[in-house]
């Protein structure tokens, strides 16, 4: 494994503002993930995450963001949010504590090891003990967070103890030896006395050793008083044959991971992200990524476009893309393993809504509204209708359509008809930016029109048809 320099994570980072630009949105990030247990590794894999609510049994649901005690001005992903994620993914339950006064979790057990003092849940990024909080601490692309069960160290400081680094070839020849490097993440000094593959590392911090069968072997650092390292996956081949292909003939899966299918559920602009996570199982790894892209015609027959290549072969899990208003696309994603293997396509559909700014296509009559800044929004405005009576319409093509807006406290009633079929939509209430007040019923193939009266006070944010 090759851990990625700070060059790599700065250009990664810089990458995703340059695509980002004018959203402020919480761009995910591609990070390696782990818990350490006292004895064994729970969780160890590349993670695709981004700031979110996280809900424990025992604090209840709290943003956590970044934003958490004034950390980051902007919704980033951080590692509490990061465990709800894996979590998710592979099914094991965590309970934290909610603590107002600095607005984080303190995290008091996962997949059902709830450490007793001196011992608790700690958090490292990139083997270094967390300074911040986890829904503080902010992750970005090819970041590792770790949660490990540490022992915490005496007064005054109780610092914990430190985590393991393991460095090292990735692939071997049956009988060959290799050397691999262990450090401590702090201050980068080496270990001694830390076991690899049933090899100890002397003074310089290396060891080496070989392996007497092909196969793709899993190796960590352990040393007492220590958190474990990640793994090195090693591919060991007979010679003459490529690297890794003689012990993994399976392909891996993959699957998108995003929270919903209009743009405006994974951002707040036309440029958002999507995101995917894939599986080798115990082979060699999903290493790249091959992403098309289509646009869905809206209407008759459902035509589409021709794939187009997105990204032919990329390390990354997630890429961003910035589609025009009103337009569905669809993207697939196959990963391939180390040793090349393929996995079937997945597929995801994503709806870019209509703003309300977007006067080409959504009209509005004069003076009925006025329009009103609000960041989280889509297109960060909204329009608030001044008088009973004021209306928006919009012509789209497609088979359904959603209203994007906000209940208000002092909501009245919207009056919303499509093709002259009309519902009356209560908007009294809370709820988050972006939530969707009405949607349609399935629609005709072709062009609709899509109208809303306001009753009282209402706010409109954006209008999203899909095919
Ligand atoms: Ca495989
Ligand atoms: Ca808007």
């Amino acid at each position: 494994m090759r851990y990625r320099t700070r060059t790599a994570i700065a250009v990664a980072a810089v990458g995703a503002t340059a695509l980002g630009a004018g959203t402020a949105h919480a761009a995910p990030a591609n990070i390696t993930f782990r818990v350490e247990g006292p004895t064994s590794t729970l969780y160890e894999g590349k993670v695709t995450t981004d700031g979110h609510d996280v809900t424990t049994p025992t604090g209840g649901t709290h943003k956590c963001d970044g934003t958490n005690n004034g950390f980051s001005p902007v919704p980033v992903p951080v590692g509490t949010a990061a465990l709800d994620d894996a979590a998710k993914l592979s099914g094991f339950g965590f309970d934290g504590t909610w603590f107002p006064s600095f607005e984080d979790f303190v995290i008091d057990e996962i997949a059902g090891i709830r450490p007793v003092f001196p011992e608790f849940w700690g958090l490292y990024v990139n083997q270094k003990a967390s300074t911040a909080g986890g829904c503080q601490m902010a992750l970005g692309t090819g970041d590792e967070a770790l949660w490990s069960v540490v022992q915490s160290g005496p007064a005054p400081d109780f610092l914990p103890q430190s985590a393991l680094r393991l460095t090292g070839p990735t692939e071997a020849r049956v009988g060959q030896p290799i050397t691999v490097r262990v450090v401590e993440g702090e201050q980068g000094a080496p270990q001694a006395g830390a076991t690899v593959a049933g090899a100890t590392t002397g003074p310089d911090g290396t060891a080496t050793f070989s392996f007497a069968e092909k196969g793709i072997y899993r190796v960590k650092a352990e040393k007492a008083g220590a958190v474990r390292s990640a793994a090195l996956t090693i591919c060991v081949d007979p010679a003459g044959v490529e690297p890794c292909v003689s012990a993994d003939a399976a392909a891996p899966t993959v699957a998108f991971r995003m929270p919903g299918s209009l743009a405006s559920e994974l951002g707040r602009s036309r440029t958002f992200a999507i995101w995917w996570q894939a599986d080798d199982g115990q082979g060699s790894g999903a290493s790249r990524y091959a992403v098309d892209v289509r646009e869905v015609a809206s209407g008759a027959a459902g035509a589409q476009d021709e794939w187009r290549t997105l990204h032919a072969s990329t390390p990354l899990t997630a890429v961003h893309y910035r589609g025009d208003s009103g337009a569905t696309y669809e993207f697939r994603v196959t990963a391939i393993d180390r040793a090349l293997n393929r996995s079937q396509h997945a597929l995801a559909r994503v709806s870019v809504p209509i703003d309300d700014r977007d006067r080409r296509l959504l009209t509005v009559s004069k003076r009925g509204w006025r329009q009103v800044r609000r960041p989280q929004a889509w297109g960060r405005t909204v329009i608030r209708s001044r008088r009973d009576g004021a209306t928006v319409k919009v012509r789209f093509a497609g088979r359904q359509v959603a209203l994007l807006g906000r209940r208000l406290a002092g909501g009245g009633r919207m009056r919303v008809s499509v093709d002259g079929r009309s519902k009356v939509v209560r908007v009294r209430g809370r709820s988050a930016d972006r939530t969707v007040l009405f949607r349609s019923a399935e629609l005709r193939p072709g062009t609709h029109t899509l109208r809303v009266r306001a009753l009282g006070k209402v706010e409109i944010d954006a209008v999203a048809p899909t095919p």
